[in-house]
């Protein structure tokens, strides 16, 4: 059973897990807190206890209990950081080799896609830019896709629920990530930072397909750009 959209990244598994091990551990510290909150209001009623005595928390009795919630509180800190090292190593610091290299850019109010042109290679004059509201990205099936997200205006975030992906992207600064996806379909891309008047209106699609389809899709975005591409392309 789970509390999310479906999973269909190979590292989702892990956020999972470490979502419901951070709400168990602070569902526990809630409780306990209600508890120390609420129990000293019943206990010491004006009909039980006439007069509130001050404590300063200097005398060592008093001192002890804050030692201990700030051990406590220490202590759940490095068992999360602990906890998460594993999926912050597999999902921000693996080098993936790339299967399929592609530049992801937010901008006020889409995602735009730029796609490698014929020569394969991104950031070249042949490139194929998608820049409209509610427009897809294609991504083959169960390959390394590693994107370049970009920022062009404001603060955007780029987020798949489905991945467990979401990441900020930052005006001036190319920030790189990486998925591989283990299920074909239409997933939503939304926008996770505030980003001015339409940023809810900021959805687009991810449309993960076998590498047939996925090949078919890059050739008729080819065709669609030949006039362009002769244009940019000095060789032709
Ligand atoms: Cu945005």
């Amino acid at each position: 059973m789970t509390i999310f959209p479906e999973n269909i990244s190979t590292y989702g598994q892990e956020i999972d897990r470490l979502f419901y091990t951070i709400s168990a551990l602070v569902a526990v510290a809630f409780v306990i807190s209600l508890f120390v909150l609420l129990y000293p209001l019943f206990n010491n009623s004006a009909k039980r206890v006439k007069k509130a005595t001050y404590f300063t928390g200097a005398k060592r009795k008093h001192f002890r209990w804050i030692t201990f919630a700030l051990v406590a509180l220490a202590l759940s800190d490095f068992y999360f950081l602990y906890a998460e090292h594993g999926a912050w190593v597999t999902i921000e610091q693996t080098q993936v080799k790339p299967d399929f290299h592609v530049s992801i850019t937010g901008r006020q109010w889409n995602w735009a896609f730029t796609y490698p042109g014929l020569d394969g290679k991104l950031y070249t004059p042949d490139d194929i830019v998608i820049n409209e509201m509610n427009s897809e990205l294609h991504v083959p099936i169960n390959k390394n896709i590693v994107v370049d997200l970009w920022a062009k205006d404001v603060l955007h975030s780029f987020f798949v629920p489905n991945i467990r992906l979401k990441q900020d992207c930052v005006p001036g600064r190319m920030i790189q990530r990486w998925f591989k996806l283990t299920k074909t379909g239409t997933y939503d891309i939304a926008c996770a930072e505030l980003c001015g008047l339409l940023h809810g209106k900021m959805r687009n699609f991810l449309v993960v397909e076998s590498q047939e389809k996925f090949n078919g899709y890059i050739d008729s975005l080819y065709k669609k750009n030949a006039p362009a591409l002769t244009m940019t392309n000095p060789s032709n």
